[in-house]
C-alpha cells in the first residue's frame, strides 16, 4: 500500500505540473473568446505562456521528493498563475462559464490534446441557497480541464491534433487480458468523435486502435465539405477505460459551425456550451479504481459522490435580460441518465438534435436526452425572477424513476430586450438524402439482453467480442436496423458511429417526421426503435452500442466492417499484408483491406 501511494503522490506532482502548463496555455486561448466568441491564439502568446510555465514544472519535478513544503510552493504557484491569466478573484464563482476552446484557423483544427491526470476544483452552487462550496478533484483529464476544451470547426477543414496519453502505465500492462467485458488498461485511452461523418480508420475516428500510455499519435481527418454543422462530442472509446474515463470528466463538445448559425436570430443569440457530466469520485474527489473481483456492475465502482456538473459547475447561475434569446448547446455526456430537461416556466425551442438541424424549430415543454444526445435549444427570457433547468439523472432502476435534480438556475434581471425566435431554419445540408421511401439492402433484427451471469450485458445473446466482427455491411447498401429491448424495464440508447440514422418507427407506430439522429432510447418492457441508415461514403471497422456506459463497458456492444467487395481485384489488399501486432495500428487506413475475404463473423 505504502509504495503505492507514494508511487501516486509521486505521479501527481509531475502530472500536476503539466496540467498546469496545459491550462495555462488553454487559458490564453479562450480570453479572447469572452467578447469575440471565436478566436484562435496567437503562436507569439502561446510560446510566452510554454516558456514561463516551463519553469514551473522544472521546479516541481525537482522538488517531487520533499513533502508538504513542496504542495504548499506548488499551490502558490499555481494559484499567481491563474491570477497572472485570467485574473479571476479567489472567490468560487458561480456564474456559468463556457469551456476553453481549440479553433481551427486557416481550414486546420491544430493544437495538442493530452490525456493526463490533473487538479480541478468544482464550484458547487447549493440548490437550496447558502453558501458556494467547493471540491478539489484529482481526475483523467484532457488538456488538465473538466470538461475538455471545444473544439470549433467548419466543413472542409482539416483536424490535426497531435494526441498525448501521458496517463501513468497501466498496473495491469503485463498480464493478460482475461475478460474483455470487465474494466482494464484503465489508463490506455483512443479518441472517437461522436456523431461525426468521417473515416473511422487509421488516424481518423479510429474507436479500434489503442493508444497505450507514454504514446504520442496525430488525430488527423478531413472533414466533408458537406458536413452537418451543429453540436457533437468527442471521449474515449477504449472497451474497457471508457467507464472509469468518463467519471473523471473526459469528454468534451465538438462544434461544427454552418448555414445554421447564419440565421440571423441564432447568430443574435449568446451561445452556452453545457456539457452535462457525471462525476463518480471516492471521498477524496478521485474516481474510485474499481473492484475487480465485484459480481454486478453495481458494485463495479466505490463512488461516494456522484456530481452532475454543466460545463465544470453544479447548478451555475446563467443571467438573461427578459425577452433576451440565448442558444444552448445541450450535450448529455452522462454514463447513464435518460434525462428529460425541463426549464421553470419557459419552453425549449429546439432547432437541432443529434448536430442535425431540423426542418422546423420544434417548441417543446420538456425534452428527452439520452446519453450521447446533443439538443441545440433557443430560451427567450421570459419576466424577472429564478428559474431552474432540471432533468431525473442517475442510472434508470427497475420500479424507481431517478431523482430530479437541478442542473443549473436561471436568473432572469435588468431591462427588457426585443429578440425574436426565427421562423424558418435553413434546408438541412443531410449527407444523406432522405431513405424513408427506400426499400433496405439488409435488415439487421437486434435485441438488447441481460446476459445469464449477473454483471454480462449482451446484444442478441452475445457479449463484445474484440476477435470477430458481428455484421459485415456493404458500402453502398441501406440498412435496418430492428432494435427490441429485451433487458427489462429501463431504457437502452442504441448509438451507431460514422452514419447518422433515420428513426422510422417507435414501438411499432410510424415517426413523423421520420429525424435524422445517431443516439435513440429503445425503452423498457419490450419497447422497440426501427431505424434506417445509408452506409455511406467509408470503409473500416466501426462500434454499435447501448449508450449506457455501464451497459456498453460490460459487452452491450458489436463491432462491425463496412466493406467494398466491388473494388477492382488489384486494389484488394490480402489481411496477410496488413501488420496488426501493434494495437496502435488497428483498423488501419488501408482501403483495399476492406474486403469481406479478409473478416471473419462472429457466429
Ligand atoms: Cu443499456
Amino acid at each position: 500500500m505504502k509504495a503505492k501511494d507514494s508511487m501516486m503522490h509521486h505521479d501527481g506532482l509531475i502530472f500536476g505540473a503539466q496540467a498546469r502548463t496545459a491550462l495555462a496555455a488553454l487559458a490564453v486561448v479562450s480570453l479572447p473568446l469572452v467578447g469575440l466568441n471565436a478566436c484562435a491564439d496567437d503562436g507569439g502568446e502561446d510560446d510566452e505562456v510554454g516558456e514561463s510555465t516551463g519553469d514551473t514544472a522544472d521546479t516541481t519535478t525537482d522538488t517531487t521528493d520533499t513533502t508538504d513544503t513542496t504542495d504548499a510552493t506548488e499551490t502558490e504557484t499555481e494559484t499567481d498563475a491563474e491570477s497572472e491569466t485570467t485574473g479571476e478573484p479567489e472567490d468560487p464563482s458561480p456564474e456559468f462559464e463556457n469551456p476553453p476552446e481549440i479553433v481551427s484557423e486557416g481550414g486546420v483544427l491544430m493544437g495538442a490534446m493530452e490525456v493526463l491526470y490533473a487538479d480541478n476544483t468544482v464550484v458547487i452552487n447549493p440548490t437550496e441557497g447558502g453558501e458556494v462550496t467547493t471540491l478539489d478533484i484529482y481526475t483523467r483529464t484532457y488538456n488538465g480541464s473538466v470538461p475538455g476544451p471545444t473544439l470549433r470547426l467548419s466543413p472542409s477543414d482539416m483536424i490535426d491534433l497531435d494526441f498525448i496519453n501521458s496517463l501513468p502505465e497501466n498496473a495491469d500492462a503485463d498480464t493478460p487480458v482475461e475478460n474483455h467485458n470487465w474494466p482494464h488498461r484503465l489508463n490506455s485511452t483512443n479518441f472517437h468523435l461522436h456523431g461525426f461523418h468521417v473515416e473511422p480508420t487509421g488516424n481518423a475516428d479510429n474507436v479500434l486502435r489503442v493508444i497505450n500510455p507514454g504514446v504520442t499519435v496525430p488525430i488527423a481527418m478531413d472533414v466533408p465539405a458537406n458536413h452537418n454543422p451543429g453540436s457533437h462530442w468527442y471521449h474515449g472509446h477504449k472497451h474497457g477505460s471508457l467507464l472509469i474515463q468518463f467519471y473523471g470528466g473526459m469528454s468534451g463538445m465538438i462544434v461544427v459551425e454552418g448555414d445554421l448559425d447564419e440565421v440571423p436570430e441564432v447568430a443574435a443569440a449568446e451561445e452556452k456550451i453545457m456539457i452535462i457530466q457525471e462525476l463518480g469520485l471516492n471521498d477524496a474527489g478521485e474516481v474510485p479504481e474499481p473492484n475487480l473481483d465485484a459480481q454486478t456492475a453495481a458494485d463495479l465502482f466505490d463512488i461516494t459522490q456522484q456530481l452532475f456538473p454543466v460545463s465544470g459547475k453544479v447548478n451555475p447561475i446563467i443571467r438573461m435580460a427578459p425577452g433576451e434569446v440565448q442558444r444552448w448547446r445541450l450535450l448529455n455526456s452522462t454514463t447513464a441518465s435518460i434525462m428529460n430537461v425541463e426549464l421553470d416556466a419557459h419552453d425549449l425551442h429546439v432547432i437541432a438534435e443529434d448536430g442535425i438541424t431540423y426542418d422546423a424549430m420544434d417548441t417543446v415543454g420538456a425534452l428527452q436526452m439520452a446519453p450521447g444526445d446533443r439538443a441545440d435549444v433557443l430560451i427567450q427570457a421570459g419576466a424577472p425572477g429564478t428559474y431552474l433547468l432540471s432533468s431525473p439523472m442517475g442510472m434508470p432502476m427497475p420500479g424507481m424513476e431517478p431523482e430530479s435534480q437541478v442542473l443549473a438556475t436561471l436568473i432572469v434581471e435588468g431591462e427588457a430586450v426585443d429578440m425574436g425566435l426565427p421562423s424558418d431554419l435553413p434546408e438541412p445540408d443531410y449527407i444523406l438524402p432522405d431513405t424513408s421511401a427506400e426499400t433496405p439492402d439488409e435488415v439487421y433484427s437486434i435485441s438488447f439482453e441481460n446476459g445469464m451471469e449477473p454483471g454480462v450485458f449482451t446484444i442478441s445473446g452475445d457479449a463484445y467480442d474484440p476477435s470477430c466482427y458481428n455484421y459485415i455491411l456493404q458500402r453502398g447498401d441501406v440498412v435496418d436496423w430492428e432494435i427490441t429491448n429485451n433487458a427489462g424495464m429501463g431504457a437502452h440508447p442504441f448509438h451507431i458511429h460514422t452514419n447518422a440514422f433515420q428513426v422510422l418507427e417507435i414501438n411499432g407506430m410510424p415517426e413523423s417526421p421520420a429525424r435524422w439522429q445517431d443516439v435513440v432510447p429503445v425503452l423498457g418492457n419490450g419497447g422497440s426503435v426501427r431505424v434506417r441508415m445509408r452506409v455511406d461514403d467509408f470503409v473500416g471497422g466501426i462500434l454499435l452500442h447501448c449508450h449506457i456506459t455501464t451497459h456498453e463497458e460490460l459487452g452491450m456492444m458489436h463491432k462491425l466492417v463496412i466493406v467494398d467487395d466491388t473494388i477492382p481485384e488489384a486494389d484488394k489488399v490480402p489481411a496477410d499484408e496488413v501488420d496488426l501486432s501493434d494495437p496502435a495500428d488497428f483498423n488501419p487506413d488501408i482501403p483495399g483491406y476492406y474486403v469481406s475475404e479478409n473478416f471473419n463473423l462472429c457466429n
